[in-house]
């Protein structure tokens, strides 16, 4: 099985690292291949065979294909034995959903790429307004020990890496640490196998 399982993308992004995270949570061998999109000129030409968007990751099995994480989560957790990485609890997988989304539509889009990435940049943070409210919902829809349910979840896997850029940057850190809560999940989620061995470059700089 090892090397049937190839995974596309950089080290440093978040989407990549959600699927590296549900691999090993699952168990399941694989091989990164580097694709970097910010490189001069954009990813290798070939790579558009893959994702016409030129987006990463993207995901091989055998000879069977895919792009979108949503995507390529959903199919490790079904495809493979292993811990199942979505509650079976319908309330707890609605849940889970719900903060995968949230993750998607405001964490990724207006904490990384509005905070982390402007202040990499030393450019103002246009989405340090909206991290109040979108932690404060976060906190408010996670559950006790984990995001959603009674176990480790892909709502885990997707929120860490966000969040994890968010707290490089001093004003996010600040911000997270008004959530007891959150900065609980964090520390658990720190020494967790797959949080450990995917880790971004800058994580502990
Ligand atoms: N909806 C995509 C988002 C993936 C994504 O935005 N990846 C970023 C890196 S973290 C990327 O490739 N950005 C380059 C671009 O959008 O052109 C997914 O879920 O896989």
């Amino acid at each position: 099985m090892s090397n049937s399982v190839e995974l596309f993308g950089a080290d440093y992004s978040v989407y990549v690292r959600i699927c590296r995270i549900a691999l090993v949570e699952k168990g399941v061998d694989y091989k990164l291949h580097p694709v970097d999109i910010f490189a001069d000129g954009g990813p290798p030409r070939d790579y558009h065979d893959m994702n016409p968007f030129g987006r990463i990751p993207s995901f091989r099995h055998e000879k069977f294909e895919l792009y979108e994480t949503d995507a390529i989560t959903a199919y490790i957790d079904e495809a493979f034995d292993g811990p199942e990485l979505m509650p079976r609890d319908t309330k707890a997988r609605a849940r889970a959903r719900q903060i995968m989304r949230l993750a998607d539509a405001e964490i990724y889009r207006h904490l990384v790429w509005g905070v982390y990435v402007p202040w990499k940049d030393g450019k103002p943070m246009p989405g340090l307004e909206r991290a109040g409210l979108t932690l404060g919902e976060l906190d408010r829809l996670a559950g006790q020990s984990w995001m959603a349910g009674d176990q480790f979840s892909l709502a885990d896997a997707y929120v860490y890496p966000m969040l994890v850029y968010v707290s490089i940057v001093p004003e996010g850190r600040a911000q997270l640490a008004e959530f007891a809560g959150l900065t609980r999940w964090m520390e658990q989620m720190s020494s967790r196998k797959s949080i450990i061995f995917s880790q971004f470059s800058d994580e502990n700089a």
